[in-house]
């Protein structure tokens, strides 16, 4: 299916030229799971893709937390990846001033050599945007922002106006990919969608298809509801990563994304 076909509005609505990439890859994979591959070995990493990679569209990393990481081995990792036909995004929750976000790009990890997507805080103001585009730009590559907008943890200080003024800046930013909301509460989504419109897409973590109370405060919503309510990719971590059989349940993410992407 044509992705102008399946995601309607949003295509129309979207030019960043990430952003449609995104749609096309759901289309290919029928998937609108991102896998938070929260795994602190390589190994682990590299299993995981080899597991699940045909049925996730996106991967999203936290490249801090391995323990035995090289530039090598992520340079490797990170051409599976691509191979299997996957965005990559380092969930690192900037939140400087956007001169040292943009430093923040280069550094041990070189995030801006590797990374389609990373994640924002727009605490410090929407010069941070910049800072993270000039950081992509220095390394001759293009990416999206995606500004947190909800957060999935119980007690966030993400309050309404707080969100409210994150979408109103986030929307009239051509750097801006999006925003993250919370897949745990549809209701929540559903308001945020309705914020932000067509123009932007909104990704969700805290979704489990074991609905309820996760670790350390996390929360869980079901998947095809955060769909419905207007979650344009479903982030799941431990859902997928910790189950007896990754590559079963990224399938059961992916068909119940996409037959709710299809509903929708
Ligand atoms: O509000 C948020 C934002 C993010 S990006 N809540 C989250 O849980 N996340 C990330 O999504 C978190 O860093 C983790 O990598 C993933 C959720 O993992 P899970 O195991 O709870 O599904």
């Amino acid at each position: 299916m044509q992705a102008a076909e399946v995601w309607g509005q949003r295509w129309t609505a979207n030019d960043l030229p990430m952003a449609r990439t995104y749609m096309e890859v759901a289309c290919r994979k029928q998937s609108l799971v991102c896998l938070a591959a929260d795994r602190s070995t390589m190994a682990g990493l590299n299993e995981l893709i080899e597991q699940v990679g045909p049925h996730i569209a996106a991967l999203k990393t936290h490249v801090d937390l391995v323990d035995d990481w090289t530039a090598e081995a992520w340079r490797a990792f990170c051409a599976k990846a691509q191979a299997a036909d996957l965005l990559i995004f380092e969930d690192r929750k900037f939140a400087d001033i956007g001169g040292i976000s943009r430093k923040q790009m280069a550094g041990v990890y070189d995030i801006r050599s590797w990374s389609d997507l990373v994640t924002a805080h727009l605490i410090s103001g929407p010069d941070i945007v910049d800072g993270l585009q000039a950081g992509w730009s220095d390394a001759g590559r293009e990416g999206g922002v995606l500004l947190l907008a909800q957060m999935s943890s119980r007690g966030n200080l993400l309050a309404p106006d707080y969100t409210a003024q994150v979408v109103a800046k986030g929307k009239a930013h051509a750097g801006v990919f999006g925003f993250i909301g919370n897949g745990s509460r549809p209701e929540e989504l559903a308001l945020l969608r309705a914020a932000v419109g067509d123009g932007k897409l909104i990704w969700t973590p805290g979704v489990n298809l074991a609905v309820g109370d996760g670790e350390m405060g996390q929360r869980y919503g079901d998947p095809r509801e955060a769909v419905l309510a207007g979650s344009d990719c479903i982030i799941v971590g431990s859902g997928i990563h910790k189950a007896a059989k990754p590559a079963e349940q990224a399938q059961a993410y992916a068909e119940a994304s996409w037959q709710a992407l299809c509903d929708r």
